[in-house]
């Protein structure tokens, strides 16, 4: 077993696993390199040599516990046919919604459209680099897919006024969503990942009232599917602010915390085990400071079952030194 999965299913205290949000990515020159060469982020997504290949990539480099692997959690829409690009110094472009069309997809023909994502982590989850540690699938939590595809880029600081407009709209979506999410993490899990995380990284744009609509009933259902598989989840909501809440409501097996939360007040109020906090920008400063801030997250999370991680992406600035400073800091803590 994984020690990140020792930390969340026995609650080992004395492991400080880590893994890193993004690890696989802009940050790395040999992914930058790659990434030149396949201008088509999707179809880079779909090509299960290179997208293995760039999953494992941090993991050559550093002592990480962990292979997340590289594909997007707007593969999702792109397999229910909306149209999704990914456009330089833009970021995501979804294509018009069409209902109806979504409403016609057939199982088979989704698991088919990104089928090269499953192909991957086989291939990452056979390959030697991950022996005894895990291999994270992912998808992105309803609320924050729905974002995407009713906004059809990132909302960035707040959803537009007329974004719940259609009320019917984004009720058959969400159940739609439901639906495909499960068939996609399943088809994750039978293909060797170990470990799902949600992400729900726009989770922080809702009002407190509509946080069970949109955030908790329809993530509590994909927490709960993902038990009766038998493996752990991981959520993230990025920004929600009471987590004590969240996690007493969606009962996550682990919780991601974001870097603006206060960890002290975490580790008061939080039981199960905790995953994440350091705010990425720490990682532009210098390695006296990292240390010095990773250190704080170690000792504030000592007796408790904690996964080292940052508070959300590691930027595509970062040296790659500082990564790796980061990660001897936490194994030898
Ligand atoms: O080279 C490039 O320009 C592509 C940059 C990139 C990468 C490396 C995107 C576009 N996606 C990814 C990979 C990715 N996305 C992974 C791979 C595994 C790893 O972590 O190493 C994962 C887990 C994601 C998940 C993801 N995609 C999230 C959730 C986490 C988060 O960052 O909040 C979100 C919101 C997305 C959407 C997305 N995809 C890409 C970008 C730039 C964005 C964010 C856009 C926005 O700000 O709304």
């Amino acid at each position: 077993m994984s020690d990140i999965k020792k930390v969340i299913i026995n609650k080992k205290t004395d492991l400080n696993p880590i893994w890193i949000m993004r690890q696989a990515g802009r940050y790395l020159p040999e992914f930058r390199e790659i990434r030149k060469q396949n201008t088509d982020f999707i179809k880079l997504c779909l090509n299960q040599e290179l997208s293995s290949e760039i999953t494992l990539q941090p993991l050559k480099r550093f002592d990480l516990d962990a292979a997340i692997i590289f594909s997007d959690i707007l593969m999702l829409p792109y397999g229910l046919n909306q149209k999704v690009e990914f456009k330089k110094n833009f970021g995501p472009l979804l294509g018009e919604l069409n209902l109806n069309e979504i409403l016609k997809l057939e199982e088979i023909d989704f698991v088919q459209k990104i089928l090269p994502v499953y192909k991957a982590i086989n291939i990452v989850s056979k390959n030697q680099l991950t022996k005894n540690k895990s291999t994270i699938g992912f998808v992105g939590a309803p609320w924050t897919l729905l974002v995407y595809m009713i906004n059809k880029q990132s909302p960035k600081l707040k959803l537009k006024n007329d974004f719940f407009k259609d009320n019917f709209l984004i009720k058959k979506i969400l159940i739609i969503l439901e639906k495909f999410l499960k068939v996609h993490i399943k088809n994750q899990i039978d293909n060797g990942a170990d470990i799902i995380q949600i992400f729900d990284s726009w989770a922080g744009l809702l009002e407190k009232k509509d946080l069970p609509n949109y955030v908790y009933i329809p993530t509590l259902n994909l927490v709960e599917f993902v038990k009766t598989l038998g493996v752990p989840v991981i959520c993230f909501p990025r920004g929600i602010k009471d987590y004590k809440n969240y996690c007493e409501t969606v009962k996550p097996d682990a919780i991601c915390i974001d870097y603006e939360v206060d960890p002290i007040q975490i580790r008061k109020e939080i039981t199960i085990p905790v995953q994440g906090g350091l705010d990425p920008k720490i990682l532009l400063t210098d390695k006296d400071n990292l240390g010095k801030e990773a250190k704080k997250y170690l000792d504030i999370f000592k007796n408790h079952p904690y996964i080292f991680n940052l508070g959300h992406g590691v930027l595509p600035e970062t040296d790659p030194n500082m990564v790796d400073y980061l990660v001897k800091t936490v194994k030898d803590y």
